[in-house]
């Protein structure tokens, strides 16, 4: 039996010497220390001895199962060590690596343009109103006098849902329906959405943008249109920008105008950016008709107003230098990285 305890102590020392996982640990200290282990069939032979026997047996199977607890409880604090050691290295964070840039967007040029705008026009006391891009034959033509077959509405063919119902050429349409719902004093600009029966080329697109913008009240005349638009062109252009109102004809404003600025390239004298006009075509503006007012429910001998229309693919390909609208449309990065 003594030499059993032995052999079983030897085994033991062996078998722990190879372990390096805590879940082979469990399984040896059950094999050898548990309630149906080696020891314990060991101690329960202990009743085949003689008395005599009996103590020494018993001190040195208690010693051998202390030594192998101690010999285990060693290699547990030896494999946790390990353990939490590997860790540390498996964490371990290298902060001298390069770092993963994140990207960084940007707004559109069109978006960015709109939002400059935007901001003058709201410092200004303009509010900003938005309204339906598939519109009524009234909203789009009719209360803009422009009745049915009337010429001006050919330079504006659209996509027609039916025959009354259509996608809006102008955001006119918003500020039509303003008129209707609200008394003056009106300041509003409307930027949305339009359509027109166009052909894709670099400067034309069935769909684009444009900021119309309305001012109603008494006393309102065309020296106030003229300081809201040279303001804004010189937010926009710089102070240096140089605008001229041209006479021009619409059916929804009397008297109209033209908005052109000043050659950035040649100032005034004619270079083949500005095709030797010197001058380049912005927008369109006048003073609005007496019969809108009057269809809108708005009395023209009491009050005045001047309105106005901007392109912003226009505005925005002048700021930038971008000669082809397509570029505007199309989300190529390589593109739109550079603004
Ligand atoms: C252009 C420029 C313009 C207006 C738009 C307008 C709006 C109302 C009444 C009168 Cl509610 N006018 N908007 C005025 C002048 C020009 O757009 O080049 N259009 C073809």
């Amino acid at each position: 039996m003594k030499d059993e305890l032995r052999h079983i102590e030897e085994r033991a020392n062996e078998e722990l010497g190879q372990i390096g996982d805590t879940k082979t640990l469990e399984d040896f200290r059950v094999r050898f220390l548990g309630k149906k282990g080696e020891i314990t069939a060991i101690l329960k032979q202990m009743g085949k001895l003689s008395a005599e026997e009996r103590p020494a047996m018993g001190q040195l199977a208690n010693k051998i199962r202390a030594n192998i607890e101690n010999a285990l409880n060693k290699k547990k604090e030896e494999l946790k060590s390990a353990q939490e050691a590997k860790r540390l290295k498996d964490e371990t964070i290298d902060v001298t690596l390069p770092g993963k840039a994140a990207r960084v967007g940007r707004p559109h040029p069109l978006n960015a343009t709109l939002e400059e705008i935007e901001e003058v026009f709201l410092g200004m006391g303009f509010n900003i109103v938005e309204g339906p891009e598939v519109e009524t034959d009234h909203y789009c033509f009719e209360a803009l006098n422009m009745p049915k077959h009337h010429p001006a509405r050919d330079t504006q063919d659209t996509f027609y849902i039916n025959e009354n119902v259509l996608l809006r050429t102008q955001t006119s349409s918003v500020q039509i329906r303003v008129m209707e719902q609200t008394k003056p004093p009106i300041r509003i600009i409307s930027p949305g959405r339009v359509y027109r029966s166009d052909a894709v080329d670099a400067t034309h697109s069935p769909l684009f943008h444009q900021i119309e913008g309305l001012v109603i009240d008494k006393g309102i005349t065309m020296a106030d249109l003229k300081g809201t638009l040279e303001l804004l062109m010189q937010r926009i252009y710089g102070d240096e920008a140089k605008v001229r109102f041209r006479p021009h004809h619409f059916p929804y404003t009397e008297p109209s105008a033209e908005v052109d600025l000043m050659c950035f390239n040649c100032h005034g004298k004619g270079c083949s950016m500005c095709k030797q006009e010197g001058w380049v075509e912005l927008l369109g503006s006048g003073m609005v008709h007496p019969k809108v007012l009057a269809d809108c429910g708005i009395d023209p001998e009491v009050y005045s107003g001047f309105a106005f229309g901007i392109g912003l693919e226009r505005i925005t390909m002048g700021r930038y230098s971008i000669n082809d609208m397509r570029l505007l449309y199309e989300n190529d990065m390589r593109f739109l990285e550079q603004f």
